[in-house]
């Protein structure tokens, strides 16, 4: 049962990633619980990054924990051998990437084609993203069975459950996480485990329901995942991507920098209506976590 964390890439005001501001947080975010790291996902802003940015984000981790998962998906098939190719320096958990996307009809055949490339170059277990809403292209439990055996592992972030345990079924060797902050407590119930957006900044709630599940203790774990539902609809008003560097800070209690556009940052009086919104919630967290 493992809590991943999909860290964000903190930046400056000026758009460069902030190495400093990465360290520090993947640094508390282990030593609070976290199990594993996934660098460069949706919510490290992947599909935005180059690939000299999203090499920068592995190394500034590396240099704290080694628990780490490396997104490297691109429309640009060099940039991602180039970082597959990179990884052999780092002793990390695996490599991960989403399909190609944007591009439509691509044909089943040639999205296999594209990770068995990334699994002829990989020194490590290889991991599939499936964001279906984001890519445009589900790689169902059935597609993902026809390379089985160049899979270690999938997220998938998806609101039915019903599709992540599929894959479980037809491969019971896999490691499967789902990718909602919705289902958490699902997830670690059923599955591997979670990728939770909603970890960067609630690393001890998470924490705690893992505790309550493996003590069997699940009707207070599903009260920590009403909390985590009640926050994530107030982000979601705001663009929860941007939102997750402000309750950060709230939070957690320090700074990791800014999103980027065109994931653009919160004006100072959205900011201020979204840590207004969450302040009963935050009690109530504060009562049920510490
Ligand atoms: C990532 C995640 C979490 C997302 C989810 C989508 O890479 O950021 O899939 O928050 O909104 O796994």
């Amino acid at each position: 049962m493992e809590i991943v964390t999909p860290i964000l890439t903190p930046f400056t005001k000026e758009g460069e990633v902030d190495v400093e501001k990465l360290k520090n947080h993947a640094k508390y975010l282990i030593e609070n619980g976290i199990d594993i790291l996934f660098v460069n996902g949706t919510t490290g802003l992947g599909p935005a990054l180059s690939k000299e940015e999203k090499l920068k984000n592995l190394k500034a981790i590396y240099d704290v924990t080694n628990k780490i998962i490396f997104q490297v998906g691109s429309l640009n098939i060099n940039d991602v051998i180039d970082l597959v190719k990179a990884s052999k320096d780092y002793d990390i958990i695996g490599i991960a990437s989403y399909p190609p996307y944007y591009f439509p009809r691509i044909p089943e055949k040639m999205i296999l084609k594209y990770f068995l490339t990334i699994s002829k170059y990989s020194p490590h277990p290889l991991y599939l993203y499936n964001y279906p809403l984001a890519t445009g292209y589900d790689i169902s439990a059935k597609t993902l069975y026809q390379i089985k055996d160049i899979m270690t592992g999938l997220k998938d972030t998806n609101q039915d459950l019903a599709h992540s345990l599929e894959y479980k079924i037809l491969m019971p060797n896999l490691k499967v996480y789902n990718g909602s902050d919705s289902l958490v407590y699902y997830s670690l119930l059923s599955l591997d485990g979670s990728v939770t957006a909603v970890s960067n900044y609630l690393p001890h709630l998470m924490r705690k329901m893992k505790e309550y599940i493996s003590k069997k203790e699940l009707d207070k774990a599903i009260e920590l995942q009403k909390l985590v539902n009640k926050v994530l609809d107030i982000s979601r008003k705001y663009g929860q991507l941007s939102s997750i560097y402000y309750l950060v800070k709230e939070f957690l209690g320090y700074d990791v920098g800014y999103p980027r556009g065109p994931i653009f940052p919160l004006e100072d009086d959205e900011v201020k209506a979204l840590l207004n919104e969450v302040q009963p919630i935050k009690k109530e967290i504060e009562r049920l976590v510490l």
